[in-house]
């Protein structure tokens, strides 16, 4: 792999079965221009994998790491708890509890390990802070978001006008 398409945003999900809520961050990220990868790892059937991940990313050149999980959604703490790259945590709906099992387990995280989470099946969001992370220092990036934003706002007024 050359250093161009090494990945810069690391997307962990808990199960197979997480893929279609987890697919439009993956999207958001391709529309702009920021490698990543899609690797499924769970905190509880195979946390070896998940340890493994999480502190070897950033030595791998990642940047910011997604973790999406449902149910008993330790995912996005124990990778949090074992790097200091920003992870952003995804609860996903997938329980029979709808995601509310997920969301306070991803959020409540104990003082000092953070998780930045983003609503309940929020890929999208999840994708668009983790690039506004990355813009922060890549000034191409950040007039990306402008556009997209732009792009947002003229959606809302024409459908509006409609
Ligand atoms: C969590 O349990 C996964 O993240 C998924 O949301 C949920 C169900 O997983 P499966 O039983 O479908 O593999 O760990």
């Amino acid at each position: 792999m050359s250093d161009a398409n090494k990945p810069i945003v690391l997307i962990v999900m808990g199960s197979d079965s997480d893929r279609e809520i987890v697919t439009p961050a993956a999207e958001i990220l391709t529309k702009l221009g920021i490698s990543h990868e899609v690797i499924v790892a769970s905190a509880h059937r195979t946390p070896a994998r998940v340890v493994e991940l999480a502190s070897g990313a950033r030595a791998r050149g990642v940047k910011v790491i997604i973790a999406a999980a449902g149910g008993a959604a330790h995912l996005a703490g124990v990778v949090a708890a074992h790097t200091t790259l920003p992870v952003i945590g995804i609860p996903v709906s997938s329980s029979a509890l709808k995601g509310m099992d997920a969301l306070l387990a991803t959020v409540q995280m104990p003082s000092g390990v953070p998780v930045a989470t983003v609503a309940i099946d929020g890929a999208r969001n999840a994708a668009i802070l983790a690039a506004e992370i990355l813009a922060v220092s890549e000034e191409k990036l950040a007039e990306k978001l402008e556009a997209m934003r732009k792009e947002m706002a003229r959606k809302v007024e024409a459908a509006d006008t409609k």
